[in-house]
């Protein structure tokens, strides 16, 4: 027991907690907790240019590093802007933990129009986070960030929302502060796992389809050697890419809007195991799940189980002790046909395919693939190069390809890019951006700048909201209107921040520029012209 103030008792706690990393922007709600940082030296606070960038730095952070990403901000506007960063989170099951400052405990619910009020802010956490609490006492502070941790280091992490009145912050109490705790992760049960293992073991065609939650529980090494050992392609989505490597034989890459390698092979499956994927596509396509395949379903939700698509046997476990219980119980045997021919043959013939839909965007990914370290991390982004990225760019290492999952949030990709940096500052960080998405994160390229940080922001500009305006073309009779857009000079404006900024006159001069880039002390801006192209979901499946 100790005597401190509610700021100390947070601070400490995030410190014993192995917080090393608090991204925030000031407000007089949370002074106290930036003072208290002030004396904490094994945080590092950065502080950022739009709440925005707080979760969405501290969502790169998370799911590059494995570690808890943390956000602080003022509560009303502060949390609202934070608020597309943690959905974000939410959709891409990201351990984010928000605190955000909240009114003096005397306005709560008084309605008169406090300093930033709204009415009951953790209604609006609710939806978008696991679990979202506030404390009232200085004492509980400790015990309300470990339940925190509890929350994001246990089943499936999401995002969790903390908030303490600004009038707790200062007050001072005996505190207690819990251990850190490592906790254990859930395992399957044993009856289900001998029920699916004899399937598997049965199964002439089995195809293993990896979902985010499999690299949420890093469960990389479990899920190759099961491929191998039984002999089954891997398809999986684009959360998911680099859980295997898209170079690895038994890679069947990543299956996207009914295009990929997997919409050849889906239906020659007869036993498929889909492990920490919501298999929200299923009903959607139906020449790649058929009711007559069996399904056997892992996932840390429970919810997840059965919701989109009938198993056969569903199992309530993380992923990685689930896998390394079926590894067990499978002992080695498979009848499975699957060569390792035909695995490539589908492949190369999706790859072609996908080169013969977008030849330009393909020539891009291709140099960055030639261009990036295997373990560089990409931020794909809502645009154009991102979506294709998901067919076209092979990831070679699990953690280093971020999307938005089902968030599609626009705008996300720098500022993702920047936390992603400060998490793994030894490994090159590119975020793929539309000219639209970028604009969003534009202030904190000033944040990048300030804290030295080597990212590079590739801007494809084609001055448009590119998959609207391809919508407004193949929806609405091409009729144009709201979607095409002024741009600044991106390589200017960079420069003016103090970051470096490149303006390419076309894609063949990316390599040189990247290269450079890369080798850089600060932000790089790389804009390149590109046309106004479609997006692989405006193309419709060969299958359809
Ligand atoms: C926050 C948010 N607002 C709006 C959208 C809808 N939206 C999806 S893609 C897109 C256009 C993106 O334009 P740009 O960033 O320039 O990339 P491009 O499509 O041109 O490659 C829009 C407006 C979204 N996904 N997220």
């Amino acid at each position: 027991m100790a005597t401190m103030t509610g700021a100390q008792a947070l601070v400490r706690s995030l410190a014993r907690e192995g917080v090393e990393v608090v991204f925030g922007l000031p407000g007089v709600q949370i002074m106290h907790i930036f003072d208290a940082l002030h004396g904490e030296p094994g945080i590092r606070l950065v502080t950022v240019r739009h709440e925005q960038a707080t979760t969405y730095m501290a969502d790169g952070y998370a799911r590059t590093t494995g570690k808890v990403g943390v956000g602080l901000v003022v509560p009303g506007p502060g949390a609202l802007n934070a608020a597309a960063g943690l959905g974000t989170a939410y959709a891409t099951s990201s351990p984010v933990l928000l605190i955000s400052g909240q009114m003096e405990s005397y306005a709560l619910g008084a309605r008169r129009g406090a300093l930033h009020e709204i009415e009951d802010q953790l209604d609006i956490f609710r939806p978008i986070t696991k679990w979202c609490a506030r404390v009232l006492q200085v004492e509980e502070i400790p015990v309300a960030l470990h339940q925190a941790m509890r929350h994001l280091r246990t089943g499936r992490p999401r995002p969790v929302e903390l908030e303490i009145p600004w009038d707790v912050l200062p007050s001072s109490a005996e505190v207690e502060l819990p251990e850190a705790e490592v906790f254990p992760k859930q395992g399957p049960d044993p009856s289900e796992i001998r029920e699916a293992s004899e399937l598997l073991a049965h199964a002439r065609r089995p195809i293993i389809w990896a979902g985010g939650g499999t690299m949420a529980a890093d469960a990389s090494q479990e899920l190759v050697e099961l491929a191998t050992s039984l002999n089954a392609p891997v398809i999986t989505t684009h959360q998911a890419k680099g859980i295997i490597p898209d170079d690895h034989p038994r890679s069947l890459g990543t299956f996207y809007y009914g295009h990929g390698p997997g919409y050849r092979a889906m239906p020659q499956a007869d036993v498929i195991l889909a492990v920490g994927s919501r298999l929200h596509l299923a009903p959607r396509v139906s020449w790649a799940f058929q009711r007559h395949q069996k399904l056997i379903h892992i996932d840390a939700d429970p919810d997840e189980l059965g919701k989109n698509w009938p198993t056969q046997v569903a199992i309530a476990a993380d992923a990685r002790p689930g896998l390394q219980a079926l590894l067990a119980e499978l002992g080695g045997r498979t009848v499975s046909e699957w060569t390792q021919g035909e695995i490539a043959a589908i492949k190369d013939e999706a790859y072609r395919e996908v080169k013969g839909m977008a030849p330009l965007q393909v020539e891009v990914i291709e140099t960055l693939r030639r261009e990036l370290d295997d373990d560089a991390i990409v931020v794909s982004g809502t645009t154009d190069i991102g979506y294709w990225s998901h067919l076209a760019f092979p990831v070679l290492k699990p953690r280093s390809y971020l999307t938005t999952s089902y968030f599609a949030t626009l705008g996300y990709e720098f500022p993702t890019a920047i936390g992603a940096k400060i998490g793994n500052p030894n490994r090159q960080v590119v975020a793929t951006c539309g000219d639209g998405g970028f604009m969003y994160g534009i202030p904190d390229l000033a944040t990048a700048v300030q804290e030295g940080v080597n990212v590079v922001a590739l801007v494809f500009n084609n001055s448009a909201f590119g998959a609207s305006l391809a919508d407004q073309r193949s929806r609405f009779e091409g009729r144009v209107y709201g979607t095409r857009l002024h741009n600044p000079d991106f390589a200017r404006l960079a420069e003016s921040f103090g970051a470096r900024g490149v303006r390419l006159s076309g894609p063949a001069e990316l390599a040189d520029a990247l290269r450079s880039g890369l080798r850089s002390d600060g932000p790089v801006v790389i804009e390149v012209p590109m046309p106004v192209l479609d997006p692989p979901f405006q193309i419709p499946p060969r299958h359809q």
